[in-house]
């Protein structure tokens, strides 16, 4: 049965530690299909665009450099209850603060290179999933 969707990166830090396949791991036991995926990288400029509602925070400039200093992995994920599900499966943005076993607590090193992104709504899950696929690389 189709679910809704929600979006994800696998950030920079992660993919460069080589836990690609591990984090795929978890989110395919944790019950999501995987809709859309692509290794890619973010310019600075489209990491900045991506982030643009944080323009005004102290860490955006940090937050675009992060982004696109190296390679992420991409994806479009389905399950009923996706976004909140997922959110809960990555744990808090502060791997400090998140709950055992979550993505995040697993991988992640700081606040600001937090292995994982994961959209917080179903509206912002689909600009963000349309900002990185066309319709024809979603299954
Ligand atoms: P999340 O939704 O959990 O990814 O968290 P936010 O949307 O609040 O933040 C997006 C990204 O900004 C985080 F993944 C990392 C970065 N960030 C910081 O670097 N410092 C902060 O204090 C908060 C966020």
């Amino acid at each position: 049965m189709a679910g809704n969707r929600t979006f994800t990166m696998i950030k920079p830090d992660a993919v460069k530690a080589g836990h690609i396949g591990a984090i795929l791991a978890k989110i395919n036991e944790g019950g999501f299909r995987i809709v859309a995926m692509k290794l890619t990288k973010l310019s600075a400029e489209k990491a900045g665009e991506f982030y643009a509602v944080h323009k005004e925070r102290p860490f955006y400039g940090e937050l675009v450099e992060f982004m696109s200093s190296g390679p992420i992995v991409a994806a479009i994920l389905e399950k009923d209850n996706a976004v909140e599900d997922f959110r809960t499966l990555i744990g808090a943005t502060n791997p400090a603060e998140a709950a055992p076993g979550t993505i995040r607590a697993l991988y992640a090193t700081s606040i600001g290179e937090n292995a994982v992104h994961g959209a917080d709504s179903d509206e912002n899950a689909a600009i963000e999933g349309n900002f990185h696929f066309a319709g024809t690389e979603m299954f």
